[in-house]
């Protein structure tokens, strides 16, 4: 089935539902198309709900704005993170030779990548805007390999719904959706305006999600799980903050 086909078989399932049977089967309808955010209740509550329903529905497809090369900002800002730990001294002491990340879950095989691993999967290159909560921003170029192409790798299951992943620095992780994931802009980046990725800056491996705000760009990932449920990690709501709404959609 073509998107738009889709989108129209989902928008009227939804509508009649909700005249026919009240919210609750239309809520039923959005569950079982992913159209309900992990860190909300249902499809009628809070705002992300209808917001991140409304995009899935008609910007699935839609990218981030990508700028010129003039736009790069000379000086980006690199927000504070944690100190890096030994063992990541250690990894970076010996540039990264014995740094792997590893991708398990609802995958058709189980698999580890090294840097030169990912680097030798198709490439891509995005001028874009990291984009803080907090209001600031800056624009760099990002070049990686899109997620999409390490699952196609490993081989994504049916039932799957949500990557997770997962930063070195203790206490950072997120998810995406499964579309969001296999978006051509959501890239693994390992280098950026034209050097490697800088440590400051998520290196040795950065997603970039840049259709969402800066907090969903996870610096210094090594593991990702592919799951249909993100309800048993962490609080269940799909990151590691319950005060970031899951859903960061700019
Ligand atoms: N591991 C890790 N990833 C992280 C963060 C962090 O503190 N640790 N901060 C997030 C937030 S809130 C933002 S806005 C961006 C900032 O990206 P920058 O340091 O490249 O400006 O990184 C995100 N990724
Ligand atoms: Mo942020």
């Amino acid at each position: 089935m073509n998107g738009i086909s889709r989108r129209k078989l989902i928008t009227r399932g939804l509508a009649a539902a909700a005249g026919l049977s009240g919210l609750a089967l239309a809520e039923h309808i959005a569950d079982r198309y992913g159209l309900v955010p992990p860190d909300h209740g249902g499809v009628y509550g809070p705002g992300e709900t209808l917001t991140y329903a409304a995009q899935r529905l008609l910007s699935g497809r839609s990218l981030a704005r990508e700028f010129d090369r003039s736009a790069i900002s000379k000086e980006p800002f690199a927000d504070e993170t944690s100190p890096p730990t030994a063992a990541f001294q250690r990894l970076q002491a010996n540039g990264f030779k014995n740094w792997r990340l590893s991708v398990d879950g609802l995958v058709g095989r189980r698999a580890s990548f090294s840097l030169d691993d990912l680097k030798r999967l198709p490439v891509r290159s995005q001028i874009t805007q990291v984009a803080c909560e907090e209001g600031w921003s800056y624009v760099a170029e990002w070049t990686g390999t899109p997620l999409r192409e390490v699952l196609n790798v490993v081989g994504v299951l049916p039932q799957a719904r949500y990557v997770v992943y997962f930063s070195m620095e203790s206490n950072w992780w997120d998810s995406v959706d499964i579309d969001e994931a296999r978006h051509p802009q959501t890239l693994l980046t390992y280098a950026m305006n034209d050097g490697d990725l800088p440590v400051p800056f998520g290196g040795p491996l950065r997603l970039r999600v840049p259709r969402q705000l800066g907090y969903k760009s996870i610096k210094y990932i090594d593991r990702m799980t592919v799951t249909d449920s993100v309800k048993r990690f962490g609080k269940g709501l799909g990151s590691a903050s319950p005060d970031y709404a899951w859903y960061a959609g700019i």
